[in-house]
C-alpha cells in the first residue's frame, strides 16, 4: 500500500515517534514539494500561516503537535472545511511544572546563585543576598485552561492561595475569580500566565498590571511571549516595579531582546514548558492518531475546538 503523502513543519519527539510517522507516511519537509498534500503536522509555535495555507489546494488535515493555534489562520480553515487537531491533556502537568519550577527559580535565585557559583565568587569569598519565600505569596493564574488549571491544582497542593482571571468565571472552582488582570495581580504575588496566545490576549500584561502586582512580585510566562508586554516588563524590572520574571516565551522565537537578557532578576528558558520525553511521546501519539482516524475516515479524537 502507498503510504499518504504528508507535509511535517516539526520533528516528532522522541526519536522512535519521529520513526513511526516516517514509517507510517511519506514525510515532506519542503511545502514546494507539498501541493498535493492532504495533512500538515506543525507544532504550536510554528502554526501554518495564510500563505503556507494557500500552497496547499488539497489540505484536508492540520494536526499540531501542541496546544497552541494562535499561529495557525484558524478562519481560512474554517472557510476551507480543514480540520485543525491539537494535543490536549498530555501537556498540562508538564507545562504547569515548568511554571513552578520558574517561580521558584526566579524567586529564589537559582539561576543566579548557579552563575555565581561557576564564577568563582562563592569561592572568593562572595555572597548572594537573602530572596523572599515563593510558596508562601499568593499566586494568579491568567488564563484558566487545562494548563491554568493544572497549574491551580499543583499550587493549592503546596499550601498556596489561588486566584484567577479567565474570560468567564468557572462556578466549580475553588479558586477565586477576578474579573480582570489589573484585579488579579492586585490580589497577588506570583503572576502565572498560562493563557492562549493570539490578538485577543496581546499584551494582556501590561504596565497597569505590573505596577498591580507590585515590587514583591514575580511573572512567570508559560503561554504566548506576545501575552505579555515585553517592553513594560523590562521597564518594571528595571525599576523594581516587579521583583522578577520567568520567561519560557517570547516574541519572536529563538531571538531574545537584548533588553531582557541584560533585565536583572530574570529567568530565560527555551519554550521548553511541554519538552519533557512524557509529554512529547504522548503529544506525538495524539498527533498519530489522529492522522490515522484522518486517513481512515474515521472521527478524528482531539479536534480544535473540542
Ligand atoms: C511546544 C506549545 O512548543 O503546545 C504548544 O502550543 O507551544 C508547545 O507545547 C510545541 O507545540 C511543540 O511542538
Amino acid at each position: 500500500m502507498t503510504r499518504p503523502r504528508i507535509l511535517c513543519l516539526a520533528d516528532l519527539k522522541p526519536q522512535d515517534m519521529a520513526q513511526r510517522l516516517e514509517g507510517d507516511y511519506h514525510v515532506l519537509r519542503d511545502i514546494a514539494d507539498a501541493a498535493d498534500v492532504e495533512a500538515v503536522v506543525t507544532a504550536g509555535n510554528v502554526g501554518l500561516s495564510t500563505a503556507q495555507m494557500a500552497q496547499l489546494p488539497a489540505l484536508r488535515l492540520i494536526a499540531v503537535n501542541g496546544v497552541g493555534v494562535d499561529a495557525v489562520d484558524l478562519a481560512q480553515a474554517a472557510r476551507r472545511g480543514i480540520a485543525v487537531t491539537t494535543t490536549p491533556d498530555v501537556l498540562s502537568q508538564a507545562v504547569a511544572e515548568m511554571a513552578l519550577a520558574l517561580a521558584l527559580a526566579t524567586g529564589r535565585q537559582v539561576a543566579e546563585g548557579d552563575r555565581f557559583v561557576r564564577a568563582g565568587q562563592w569561592a572568593g569569598g562572595g555572597k548572594l543576598g537573602l530572596a523572599s519565600s515563593v510558596l508562601d505569596r499568593r499566586a494568579g493564574i491568567l488564563g484558566y485552561g487545562r494548563i491554568g488549571r493544572r497549574l491551580a491544582d499543583m499550587l493549592r497542593g503546596l499550601g498556596m492561595v489561588v486566584s484567577y482571571t479567565a474570560r468567564s468565571e468557572r462556578p466549580d472552582s475553588p479558586d477565586c475569580f477576578r474579573p480582570d488582570a489589573v484585579s488579579l495581580a492586585q490580589d497577588c504575588e506570583l503572576l502565572f500566565v498560562t493563557a492562549a496566545g493570539g490578538e485577543g490576549t496581546r499584551n494582556l500584561v501590561d504596565a497597569a498590571v505590573l505596577s498591580a502586582l507590585g515590587a514583591q512580585g514575580i511573572v512567570v510566562n508559560v503561554a504566548r511571549g506576545p501575552v505579555v508586554d515585553t517592553a513594560a516588563l523590562v521597564a518594571a524590572l528595571q525599576s523594581g516595579t516587579i521583583a522578577g520574571a520567568g520567561l519560557d516565551v517570547f516574541d519572536d522565537e529563538p531571538d531574545v531582546p537584548q533588553s531582557l537578557l541584560d533585565a536583572p532578576n530574570c529567568v530565560l528558558t527555551p519554550h521548553i514548558g511541554s519538552a519533557t520525553v512524557q509529554a512529547r511521546r504522548a503529544m506525538a501519539q495524539l498527533v498519530l492518531d489522529n492522522l490515522a482516524a484522518h486517513f481512515a475516515g474515521q472521527p478524528l479524537p482531539t479536534p480544535y475546538p473540542g
